[in-house]
């Protein structure tokens, strides 16, 4: 029985969904299927709360689509989590944001972590995060690499190299035992920055991924008792 998980990047950059599900498809099990969606409509790029309340609605349509093709969970791929909780309401199957993903696998495995981030912007969203999942006293710093969202896919080789010296930093002045990487268009460069700087790095989409493939062989879902049931019908 093949394990269906529907991988959303709540933004509409193609080329990141595609990155999106290859980085993910390779640490997958076997009998993963991954199917990595974006909406049809909405911000190109997510990078402050304006960006994430007009990602909103593409990423719940997303998921009742989903729904509808019986996956096996739901992964929201952008650092923010938004619209997180609305679509636990509307799915059955699990539905983790990659945000509290890494937040969790990093703390597994480390009592300190920093997270590096795309811009100054997008910091007090993570901070938010924090706060609301019970994280913000295992977070040492929140670092930007200071480039927008989809220089991340277009000046690849620019994002790299920022990336790698904000880690380096992290790692160096931080006190810390691990580094989350805070946006979805960085998941195929964690492998590399963790290989070179010999310090585990924690790409949440596939944190997220992984984490969906444990309880669905633990027989976990989504709870509809409690405020996570489906919205009320009016
Ligand atoms: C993100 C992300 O993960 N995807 C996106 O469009 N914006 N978050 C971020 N902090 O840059």
């Amino acid at each position: 029985m093949s394990i269906k998980i529907q991988v959303i990047n709540p933004n509409t950059c193609i080329e990141m969904t595609h990155a999106i599900g290859e980085a993910t498809q390779k640490v997958a099990l076997q009998e993963t299927e991954i199917i990595a969606v974006s909406p049809s409509h909405g911000p190109k790029s997510i990078e402050g709360h304006f960006d994430e309340a007009m990602s909103a609605v593409g990423i719940l349509e997303l998921v009742q689509q989903g729904k509808a093709q019986e996956v096996h969970g739901h992964v929201i791929a952008c650092f923010g989590d938004p619209a997180l909780h609305a679509a636990r309401e509307v799915a059955s199957a699990p539905v983790i944001g990659i945000a509290e993903a890494a937040f969790h696998a990093a703390t597994l495995i480390s009592t300190k972590f920093s997270i590096v981030t795309t811009l100054p912007r997008t910091k007090i969203i993570a901070e938010h995060l924090l706060h609301q999942y019970g994280f913000a006293g295992h977070c040492a710093q929140i670092r930007c690499i200071d480039l927008p969202v989809l220089a991340l896919e277009y000046d690849k080789k620019t994002a790299y190299q920022k990336l790698l010296e904000s880690c380096r930093e992290a790692k160096a002045q931080d006190g810390i035992g691990s580094i989350v990487l805070g946006c979805g268009g960085m998941a195929e460069m964690a492998e590399q920055v963790s290989a070179v700087l010999d310090i585990p790095v924690i790409d949440g989409v596939r944190a997220a991924v992984k984490l969906i493939e444990a309880l669905h062989g633990m027989g976990l879902k989504t709870s509809k008792w409690g405020d996570y049931d489906y919205p009320n019908q009016k």
